[in-house]
């Protein structure tokens, strides 16, 4: 099935047009009210109106992270505070997230995008969704309740943690599609499990997983768990949310990416290069009908490829390959985004540790664990145990306040981590 049959499967020609007039505008709009674009713009020696074709897009600079961070919190809203109805935000590579806003009709686009999506994941009206992605600042759960009430389904906000619970609203209500974490999903198959529940008696048809990367071996061990069908949605908050891109549940090769709303770009990730069809390299998203935040030329950091080819659901927009990997450091634990250098803040903080850090991930069954090893002086290091665990507790909190994420600290002895960096990382999967 297909939510929206005139947009999603519009000839190339046809949606290239709608691209280039979406664009078009966009470009003046944010002209005329982001100082950051203007400015670009002025460099690079281009008004709006030298935009004449799609190709013509490259000659604009690139937005980064970077960029975003250093106009915290709303310096780059396109649009008067009075007309954002929603904010949100992510991970940035300091201390600070990126923020982004909404209006009432960028909430109604994103909606009709999720809608979409879950569609094409396999859901319709009548299904019941159990939607396990964390409600927040995070966009996962609010997009997907949004996208599931514009479609008409009934979706239960249960949000993630207390998995027992959800255990037990996934036996009693009986909800047909699953939308989590891939991680998630199978952390909640072995406690389904270990409560004695087999999913084959469960009504799950379709998973729709995303927000971390996962790959074929996890989605053939999810769906041999859990008894559905599992895909893949991806999305980021700087341009929207989840429901960006979504696999087909018939095809389940490749996202495709909602055209309509966004142009997707691959380039070199060293000299900014336009790549071709089926080459791989750093994924670049325009948005084309955001009102708040609109993202021009927006580095996503994201490793994959797009593939242009008809597929056999019938869609016309172009598919990206799932994603391999990103161009930083940035680490995605149980479906939030740490970077290394966040964690070395909440560190800096405490004045009774050293500047010397590894971080650990590692998997615990199906879930990421996170330790962090900090070094301590000499002369703490031979204080009472009960005040180094004390002291452990503490990072541990502030880390967990900070991200929401639990990590395990572990003091060590002066020397203890070897200096070849001052911060390492160790994936023991
Ligand atoms: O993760 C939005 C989302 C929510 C997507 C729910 C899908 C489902 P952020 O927190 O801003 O937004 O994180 C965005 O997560 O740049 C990717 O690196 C990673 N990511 C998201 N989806 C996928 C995926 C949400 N399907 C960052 N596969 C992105 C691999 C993904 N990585």
């Amino acid at each position: 099935m297909i939510y929206d049959m005139e947009y999603e499967t519009m000839p190339r020609e046809a949606l290239e047009a709608i691209q280039l007039r979406r664009l078009q505008v966009t470009l003046e709009r944010v002209y005329a009210t982001v100082p950051f674009y203007r400015e670009g713009f002025k460099k690079a020696g281009i008004v709006p109106s030298d935009i004449k074709s799609l190709d013509d897009l490259r000659r604009i600079p690139f937005t980064t992270k970077q960029n975003l961070r250093d106009s915290y919190p709303f310096g780059m809203f396109a649009v008067p505070m009075d007309t954002v109805v929603r904010i949100h935000a992510s991970s940035g590579t300091t201390g600070k997230p990126t923020v982004v806003g909404y209006t009432s009709r960028d909430i109604n686009v994103w909606s009709e995008l999720m809608a979409r999506s879950l569609v094409a994941g396999g859901a319709s009206r009548g299904d019941i969704i159990h939607n396990a992605y964390g409600y927040g600042l995070f966009t996962g759960g609010l997009g997907v309740h949004y996208g599931a009430e514009k479609l008409g389904a009934s979706v239960i906000p249960v949000s993630g943690g207390n998995t027992k619970r959800q255990v037990v609203i996934m036996k009693d209500f009986a909800p047909s599609i699953l939308t989590a974490t891939p991680s998630y999903a199978l952390h909640l198959a072995e406690v389904a499990e270990e409560a004695g529940i087999s999913f084959k008696n469960l009504n799950f048809r379709y998973g729709i997983f995303g927000a971390e990367p996962w790959s074929e071996e996890m989605r053939e061990e999810i769906e041999r768990k859990m008894n559905l069908t599992a895909v893949d949605i991806y999305g980021l908050s700087e341009v929207m949310g989840p429901g960006v891109a979504i696999e087909c549940h018939e095809a389940k090769n490749g996202l495709h990416i909602f055209e309509d709303h966004f142009i997707a770009e691959i380039i070199d990730p060293l000299s900014g290069e336009k790549l071709g069809p089926g080459e791989t390299g750093e994924l670049v998203f325009t948005s084309i009908t955001k009102e708040a935040f609109p993202v021009i030329r927006y580095r996503t950091r994201d490793i994959t490829s797009l593939n242009p080819e008809p597929c056999i659901c019938g869609r016309t927009h172009t598919r990206m390959k799932k994603v391999s990997g990103r161009t930083d450091d940035m680490l995605i634990i149980r479906g939030v985004n740490v970077f290394p250098s966040q964690i070395e803040s909440v560190l800096m903080e405490m004045d009774q540790v050293e500047p010397h850090y590894q971080l650990v991930v590692d998997r615990e069954g199906n879930l990421d664990t996170l330790t962090v090893k900090v070094e301590i002086s000499r002369h703490m290091f031979s204080d009472e145990v009960k005040h180094l665990q004390d002291l452990e507790r503490k990072i541990s909190k502030n880390i967990k306040e900070y991200f929401g994420v639990s990590a395990r600290v572990k003091l060590v002895e002066p020397k203890a981590i070897a200096r070849a960096t001052a911060c390492f990382l160790f994936f023991l999967f």
